[in-house]
């Protein structure tokens, strides 16, 4: 079975050890990974989402945190401030530094972020094909208003530096109308049984490869069913501060909201096709008065428990999404 996961960060990672785990060795992931979160420090390219889900299903995470690495040290960081070098609010360790010199490297040879991707991922053996979703560079930024004054921050400094307490006025994936999907990733949207999109940050990590010309018309013509899960739970982010990008898109910070903010594929009563992405989605037993709104939009829907304490309950939230894949293929 050929599997399609759009996936960010940490939540989507999380659920990604649940997919390889309830599907086993002999399924064909891929990931489409967010790569709107790099960000270029000391003359290196950061690529946190790509990162997180490498370390995570290579067995190289810092578990609590869900980015970095385990058995962290920080001495190349020190040396760094002692040189008065910043920022200093980006915690990047002595062995993350590898990654992004070797990272660096390549991609001052000449080779596209796809190809050192794939190099980067011989020695962590992920388990899964991780594709970036573009070898251009994109990268996201977000409008604030700090004291009346407007300006654009980068993601990183709105997400880490800002803790996200500032308004977010809107979120532009810098570079996205020019870039172009990488290599594989059309291919294997079009070659896909079942899509996928994981409790990711629905504008900041999905949105933003969504916003990559051509991968949100290729998601919605998909043959394959296309399910989400729901990344609120109770009207809460499980994790992060999803709730402060959705409000900057306009998008209600519930269940139902991502699921009608990704629309649904089906046609509408009167037979015209939606112009969504969504044949299924997944809201947690907490959201189950949202089934009845999600269903009317004509998307498939089901009450699961969708909290991944660990790697079990991951893998039953990918059980239930598959299982669902199969309920709307069939419909
Ligand atoms: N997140 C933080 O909250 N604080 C950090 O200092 C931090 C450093 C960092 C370094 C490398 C990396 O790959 C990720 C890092 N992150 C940090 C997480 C990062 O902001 C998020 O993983 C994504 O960008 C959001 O999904």
């Amino acid at each position: 079975m050929r599997i399609v996961v759009l996936a960010g960060g940490i939540g989507g990672a999380r659920f990604l050890r649940g997919l390889k785990q309830a599907v086993g060795p002999e399924a064909d992931i891929t990931v489409i990974g967010n790569t709107g979160d790099d960000i270029h420090l000391f003359g290196l390219k950061v690529c946190p989402d790509l990162d997180t889900v490498m370390y995570t299903l290579g067995g190289g995470i810092h578990e609590e945190q869900g980015w970095g690495r385990s058995d962290e040290s920080f001495a190349v960081k020190e040396e760094l401030k002692a040189y008065g070098v910043g920022p200093e609010w980006f915690g990047l360790g002595d062995r993350d530094f590898a990654t992004h010199i070797v990272r660096t490297q390549m991609l001052g040879a000449g080779y596209p972020l796809s190809a050192v991707t794939e190099a980067l991922c011989d020695r962590w053996q992920p388990g899964v094909r991780l594709l970036p979703m573009s070898d251009d560079r994109v990268e996201t930024h977000v409008l604030i208003n700090q004291d009346g004054e407007k300006k654009a921050v980068h993601f990183q400094e709105f997400w880490v530096k800002l803790h996200a307490t500032v308004p977010a006025e809107a979120i532009i994936p810098v570079g996205a109308e020019s870039a172009a999907p990488a290599p594989g990733v059309l291919e294997a949207i079009a070659a896909a049984d079942v899509i996928i999109l994981p409790p990711s940050n629905p504008v900041v990590s999905v949105g933003t490869i969504l916003a990559v010309p051509g991968i949100r018309a290729a998601v919605a013509k998909a043959a394959a069913p296309v399910v989400g899960l729901s990344p609120i739970i109770g009207g809460a982010p499980v994790r992060g501060m999803a709730d402060k990008v959705l409000a900057a898109v306009g998008v209600e910070t519930s269940a139902a909201g991502v699921a009608l903010h990704y629309g649904g594929r089906a046609a509408g009563p009167d037979g015209t096709a939606g112009t969504g992405l969504l044949d299924g989605w997944l809201v947690d037993t907490s959201d189950a008065a949202a089934v009845a709104g999600v269903e009317s939009a004509g998307i498939v829907c089901r009450a699961v428990p969708l909290w991944m304490t660990d790697v079990d309950t991951s893998a039953e939230m990918a059980r239930a999404a598959l299982a669902l894949a199969e309920e709307v293929r069939r419909a």
